[in-house]
């Protein structure tokens, strides 16, 4: 294919599982994440592959994001696909309980970061008139459940935003569209219950849920349709899996 991806949150999850399968798929990468050693073995498990770069910047820091994009290295320097990955659920409390940390987190990183990431590419992909960005959105952007509130805030946001930009940059023939995905077993509840693994495990027991492999698949098909096709909105859930509140664990 030969051409570039930038995917911020490519140190796990369905951003690493689309970095290695991009690669296998001869796609170059820009590789974003705080965690530097884990972008470092990624380089070096897929850069005999593809052309890799690594940028190591919090999507929160604005100052950060711009420069890293503005220094992009010329062999980089044309970013074809963004994938606007990089988000976390932070804490699962009634609303009258949520920490105020945790909400500035989830709004901070998986609404501002993404604008801030694709504020700073938008500009060379208009100049070109060609680019495709994929928004992972969630099944929370498209409901809300119990003590989901500002996680599913946030990914509602991303909707509106995924959205907003496929009707302003129609004019530019950018493609733009979302990939929702439902309960995908990643470091994404690690992350929500601060570490407490053994939480974590039990949000995905008893069923099988869905693998950042499978959401990997799926925004491959979405970016490899032809220029006349754009995957506008994508809702994907495991079979056990009916609604954010209905899990078939009988299956
Ligand atoms: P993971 O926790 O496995 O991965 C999250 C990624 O986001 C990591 O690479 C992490 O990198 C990056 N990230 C988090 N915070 C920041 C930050 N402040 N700055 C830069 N990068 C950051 O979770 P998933 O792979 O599951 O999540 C990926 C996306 O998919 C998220 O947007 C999530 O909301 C969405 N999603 C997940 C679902 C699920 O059930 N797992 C379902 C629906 C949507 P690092 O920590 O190194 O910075
Ligand atoms: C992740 C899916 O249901 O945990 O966005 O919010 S869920």
């Amino acid at each position: 294919m030969g051409k570039t991806a930038f995917i911020t949150g490519a140190t796990s999850g369905i951003g690493k599982a689309t970095a290695i399968l991009f690669a296998q798929n001869d796609i170059n990468l820009i590789l974003c994440g705080r965690r530097e050693e884990r972008l470092q073995e990624l380089k070096t498990q897929i850069g005999k592959q593809v052309k890799v770069h690594t940028l190591n910047f919090d999507v929160r820091d604005k100052n950060a994001v711009f420069d890293a994009i503005a220094l992009l290295p010329d062999a980089f320097s044309k970013i074809d696909i963004l994938i606007n990955n990089a988000g976390n659920a932070h804490g699962l409390d009634p609303i009258e309980e949520g920490s105020l940390e945790d909400w500035d987190a989830m709004l901070d990183i998986n609404v501002k970061g993404l604008l801030y990431v694709s504020k700073a590419i938008l500009p060379q992909m208009i100049e070109r008139k060609e680019g495709h960005i994929i928004n992972i959105g969630s099944t929370a952007g498209k409901e809300v459940y119990p003590k989901g509130n500002v996680y599913c805030a946030s990914k509602h946001a991303v909707d509106a935003i995924n959205q907003g930009m496929r009707i302003d940059l129609n004019q530019y023939g950018i493609r733009v569209g979302a990939v929702n995905p439902g309960l995908v077993e990643t470091e994404f509840s690690k992350v929500r219950f601060k570490g407490d693994d053994a939480r974590a495990a039990t949000v995905y027991k008893g069923f099988q849920p869905l693998v950042a492999e499978d959401i990997a698949d799926i925004i491959y098909f979405v970016v490899t349709r032809p220029y006349h096709v754009n995957i506008a909105d994508l809702v994907v859930m495991s079979t056990a899996q009916a609604s954010s509140t209905i899990v078939n664990k009988n299956l």
